[in-house]
Parts: structure tokens; C-alpha cells; sequence
């Protein structure tokens, strides 16, 4: 194959916070790039995972969900993510079609629907002021009736902005291999910017705070996950190959970091096991993992931000 040939370019993936960006890009990707949870806005900060299809490379941009901010992070996330779009060469617009069924029903909405609706539909809004045409994904088709999908697929491609409509499901990999043969036939031609076997855009130590974080995510609730952050503070090669991790968790109060710990440590104990244990499978080394929680006034502290690759208003 000739460069000439080549293709390669960035695909951004945004939408509403919790319908399934992350999920999709690790599922294109094949591996676990971007961490995952039920909960809405996992994701901080874009994350480039990079794809190989056909004789195309795609940078997929893994963006933070966009919401109406009210917090300078929040405000910063949802920066990120449009940043992302705007610079990206194919805009993939991701809509949770369960999600959006049920907000379409009084009986079965619940609040977290009535928001995503809302802010798909300002995602919308935003597409058409940019003048952007994007590649609308229905994710979690998995959940959903067909007849209901078709009615909206009519929905949303009567919008106007959408070239495409491709309908998936992230989790179970159904109509992952499509969307994929769409990027790869729409990048410009052009050199790959990455080595052939690079998978990810992102040191290994922000990953590793990263998978902290999702742990910590899943193991405790409420306002909680959001007054945390979390930092790779060393990461130490042994002579015997094993690796010495330290971590901060930060937190904003001091009854968030006694949560945090638990008593007698099993919180924070728990949650640095299965930390511990997906950076083994990962890098397959031994590792040592040393959590520690400190209480800091962190959202405001421009350093937090940057070296996630965030602006600090
Ligand atoms: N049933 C089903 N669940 C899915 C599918 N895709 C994603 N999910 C679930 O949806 C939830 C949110 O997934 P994420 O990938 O974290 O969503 P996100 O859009 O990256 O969310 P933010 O980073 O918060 O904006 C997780 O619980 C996923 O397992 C799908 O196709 N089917
Ligand atoms: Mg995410």
C-alpha cells in the first residue's frame, strides 16, 4: 500500500452525559481505553483512543457528556467536548434511544431522561448553529423495540443535520463493525499520525488515576464521585519488573474522606483491589498500588485541570 492511500483523521464522539461514548470508543477500539460507569459524567476529559480500519487510522475523541454546567468543572468538561467536535474531521452524535423512548413516555420517564432529552436536544441546537453536519448513533438498541427505533430514526433524520444514521449497540458490539467501515471511508486522505500498534493517546499514569477513579465511581454514591479526583502522584519500575504506583485522592471535605476510607479501611481498600487488579491485566505486571486521601479545595486548583488537558477559567 502506498502512503497515498492512507487515510487518517479524528472522529469526535459527543452527546449527552451517560449514553454510551465511552462504551462505543473501547468497543471500536477493541480494548478498554476510556473508563465506563452508570453513572452520568464518567468522563472528564478527552481521551483519544486510535483505530485501524481498512487503510484508514481514526482518532476517536472520547469527550465529556455535555450538560448544562454549573460548576467551573462542569463548565470546563463541557468545553472539552465541544472542543472536540469542532476540531474533529467526522462529528458522531450519540443518542441512548432507550433513554429517549422513555422520556417520550409520563409512565416511564425519569428525571435522568428528561435531562438527557434536554440536552440532546441542545447538543442539537449547538450542531446547527456550527453548521455541522454529523453521524447520528441510536446506542442501546439493545433495550428497545424495532418499531420504536424506526419511528426515530423519522425523528431525527427529519432534524436535517445527520448524513447518516447508524443504530448500535456499544455494549452487546452490534452495529459497532458499521459505524467503524463509515469513518474509515470518510477520513482524508493523508499520513497515519500514530505508530501501527498504538491504541491510545494517554499516559499511563493519567489511565491508571483514571481507573481509579472508575472504581471509586462505582463503589460509592450521591454527590460523592464528584467531589473526587484522582492523581497519579508516582509510578516507580522495580528492578523485578513490578511497578510501585502512588495515587492521590483528592476530596473536598473531610466527611467525604472518611467515606471514602471506610471503616477500618474497606472502602478505600476495596477500592484499590480492583484498581490494582485491571492495571495488572492491562499491563500484565505485578503492581503495587498505594492510595492515599487528602482533603483539598481541588475544583478550584488550576493544576488539577491541566494535567488533564482541561482550561482553567
Ligand atoms: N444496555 C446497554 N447499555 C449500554 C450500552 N452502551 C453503554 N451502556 C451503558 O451505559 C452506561 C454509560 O456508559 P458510558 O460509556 O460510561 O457513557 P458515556 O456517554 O461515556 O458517559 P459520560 O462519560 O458520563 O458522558 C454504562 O452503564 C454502560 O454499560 C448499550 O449498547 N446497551
Ligand atoms: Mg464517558
Amino acid at each position: 500500500m502506498t502512503n497515498q492511500e492512507k487515510r487518517c483523521g479524528f472522529a469526535a464522539l459527543i452527546g449527552a452525559p451517560n449514553a454510551g461514548k465511552s462504551t462505543l470508543v473501547n468497543a471500536l477500539i477493541g480494548s478498554k481505553i476510556s473508563i465506563v460507569t452508570h453513572k452520568v459524567q464518567t468522563t472528564r476529559f478527552r481521551v483519544r483512543g486510535i483505530m485501524l480500519k481498512q487503510n484508514s487510522q481514526i482518532v476517536l475523541v472520547d469527550t465529556p457528556g455535555v450538560f448544562a454546567p454549573k460548576r467551573r468543572l462542569d463548565r470546563a468538561m463541557v468545553r472539552a467536548a465541544w472542543q472536540g467536535a469542532e476540531e474533529a474531521d467526522q462529528i458522531v452524535h450519540i443518542v441512548d434511544a432507550a433513554a429517549w423512548h422513555r422520556h417520550e413516555d409520563p409512565k416511564l420517564a425519569r428525571a435522568q431522561d428528561k435531562k438527557a432529552a434536554i440536552d440532546t436536544n441542545s447538543i442539537i441546537d449547538e450542531l446547527h448553529s456550527l453548521g455541522r453536519k454529523a453521524i447520528l448513533v441510536l446506542n442501546k438498541i439493545d433495550l428497545i423495540e424495532k418499531e420504536t427505533l424506526l419511528a426515530q430514526v423519522a425523528h431525527f433524520n427529519a432534524i436535517g443535520i445527520y448524513d447518516e444514521i447508524i443504530m448500535v449497540s456499544a455494549s452487546k458490539g452490534l452495529g459497532v463493525e458499521d459505524l467503524g467501515n463509515l469513518l474509515a471511508q470518510r477520513m482524508p486522505v493523508g499520513a497515519w499520525h500514530y505508530p501501527e500498534d498504538q491504541i491510545a493517546d494517554l499516559p499511563m499514569r493519567l489511565l491508571a488515576a483514571e481507573i481509579t477513579r472508575e472504581k471509586l465511581m462505582l463503589r460509592v454514591h450521591e454527590e460523592l464521585p464528584y467531589a473526587a479526583t484522582v492523581t497519579t502522584e508516582s509510578w516507580e519500575l522495580r528492578k523485578d519488573k513490578s511497578i510501585t504506583v502512588r495515587q492521590i485522592i483528592y476530596v473536598e471535605r473531610e466527611s467525604q474522606r472518611k467515606i471514602i476510607l471506610g471503616k477500618n479501611g474497606k472502602v478505600i481498600k476495596a477500592i484499590g483491589q480492583s484498581a490494582r487488579r485491571e492495571l495488572m491485566g492491562m499491563l500484565g505486571e505485578k503492581i503495587h498500588l498505594f492510595l492515599h486521601v487528602k482533603v483539598a479545595n481541588w475544583a478550584q486548583d488550576r493544576e488539577r485541570y491541566t494535567e488533564f488537558g482541561l482550561e482553567f477559567e
